[in-house]
């Protein structure tokens, strides 16, 4: 990886360093954890975590369990150093755009090249990358895959916080060579993800953002699964208890996915042709939507041409479009569409509520998705620690508090809510989920999930994107 532009000051204090990372003792880690927390305070613990998982330029996802750069954990990164230094903060994005795909794709992974093919599962081996022409080359290794596209929404968010500071000027030239990258990015998600044109971006695979989501049943459920070769899963060597983490069932599935996908040469066209998930994914959309409203605030910073700007409203209304013919006209919850049955997924997730996400989506339908937000089927649920949004409504029947997507608390996913409300107007709820969501993290501390009825701290201890959200609660 190229070190221009520079990663700005190294980090030297190690005062809030926190305790050495989990092993497998995950559950010590995360108590010890929130001791260390209550000493040295949130913000200071929070820059401590991502000192901890910083490698120079790029920041792991967490210490053990996710030892790469993923894309959207990198988004949320960006906005927590945006608090600590803004020069490191692009220098984020900047590294990951490096390993961008030809097509525009910024991968789901870019992996650490001093991390060894045991770290983690499935490693670029198995990914083979190389068996597509768009695959970038002689940069870092990447999975075949993407994430939902919070890079515009992270580097609005470093503009506006070095506005004013001694770093805007150089801001503003690092956000000149970022833009072509970033409009690239979402004009592959407009088009390759989106051959029909309707409005809603097509999800490949589960871990495309929201791995096991009782969203991706039915259709995981349809797969006839082929040969797989021999695996080692080595995320549950490091979670206390595999029971947060998806089924030897779900893997089984995502890793023949990976291999059709590698089949198909990653071949946006022949996938959609021919492999068996294709989901309109309501939430990946209205995030994009969110990043295209965003990306329209660098276009002024970096004096884009009208035509951009053009084209970027256009992707916007399309995508508004798309999601109002996805909100179900009784319960006004948004479902994705699973394109193999041409049927609605109707499971109750924070999915469903994905118009808050656009703050200019029309009144009508953000009023009823706030309606559903407020309702005891999410953060109005009676036995909820802290009013916020869980995974998985507490009421449906696949609701599972300690496992992964399937029902705990992700602060990230309720730091996107937060910003929709609050850029939609409804200050008063979004000061409410903020105010809730700081007491969970000073209880909780920095863990990937937690259960929205007990709070216990769940998945991988210092986990980047939980602290950069906290920062970024703490300084607004
Ligand atoms: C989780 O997904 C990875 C695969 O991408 C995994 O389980 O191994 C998800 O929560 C995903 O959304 C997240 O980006 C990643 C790293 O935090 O972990």
């Amino acid at each position: 990886m190229s070190t221009e532009p520079d990663a700005g000051p190294r980090p030297t204090a190690r005062a809030t360093a926190p305790p050495a990372p989990p092993g497998r003792d995950a559950r010590a880690a995360h108590a010890a954890y929130g001791a260390a927390l209550t000493e040295t305070g949130l913000g200071a613990h929070a820059v401590g975590v991502l000192r901890t998982n910083d490698m120079g330029g790029w920041t792991k996802a967490a210490p053990l369990l996710y030892p790469h750069q993923w894309s959207w954990d990198s988004a949320f990164v960006s906005i927590g150093w945006a608090h600590v230094d803004v020069r490191r903060a692009m220098t984020e994005q900047q590294r990951l755009f490096e390993a961008q795909w030809r097509n525009g794709m910024v991968p789901q992974i870019v992996f650490n090249p001093l991390a060894g093919p045991e770290s983690y599962f499935p490693d670029p081996a198995r990914w083979a990358v190389e068996v597509s022409p768009e695959a970038p080359v002689g940069v870092a290794e990447t999975s075949g895959i993407c994430q939902p596209p919070v890079h515009a929404i992270a580097v609005a968010r470093v503009w506006e916080v070095a506005l004013g500071t001694e770093a805007e000027p150089e801001i503003r030239s690092r956000l000149r060579l970022l833009f072509p990258q970033l409009l690239a990015w979402h004009r592959y998600l407009a088009e390759n993800r989106d051959p029909s044109s309707s409005g809603l971006v097509t999800t490949y695979h589960p871990w495309e953002g929201i791995d096991n989501s009782p969203r991706w049943d039915g259709v995981l459920g349809r797969l006839e699964v082929g040969e797989v070769p021999p695996y080692t899963r080595r995320d549950v060597q490091h979670v206390a208890d595999a029971g947060q983490r998806p089924t030897n069932a779900h893997y089984d599935r995502f890793l023949w996915l990976l291999e059709l996908l590698k089949r198909y040469r990653y071949d946006d066209a022949v996938i959609h042709e021919r492999y068996p998930f294709l989901v309109k994914d309501v939430f990946f959309t209205s995030v994009l939507i969110m990043a295209n409203r965003a990306l329209l605030e660098i276009a002024d910073v970096v004096g884009a041409t009208q035509a951009d700007r053009a084209t970027i409203r256009a992707w916007i209304d399309r995508a508004r479009a798309g999601i109002a013919a996805a909100t179900d006209a009784a319960s006004g919850m948004v479902h994705d569409v699973d394109l193999g049955t041409g049927a609605p997924i109707e499971v109750a997730t924070f999915a469903g509520m994905s118009s808050l996400l656009d703050a200019g989506a029309p009144a009508a339908q953000r009023d009823r998705a706030r309606a559903l937000f407020d309702s005891a089927d999410f953060t109005g649920h009676p036995d909820l620690r802290w009013a916020m949004l869980p995974s998985t409504s507490p009421r449906a029947e696949c609701f599972d508090p300690r496992n992964y997507w399937r029902g705990p608390v992700w602060p990230i996913v309720n730091w996107l809510y937060w910003k929709g409300l609050r850029d939609g107007g409804d200050t008063a709820r979004a000061a409410a989920l903020r105010e809730a969501a700081l007491d969970s993290l000073r209880h909780v501390g920095f863990a990937e999930y937690f259960d929205p009825m007990t709070g216990e701290a769940l998945g991988s201890a210092m986990q980047s994107w939980t602290a950069a959200v906290a920062l970024d609660w703490l300084a607004s």
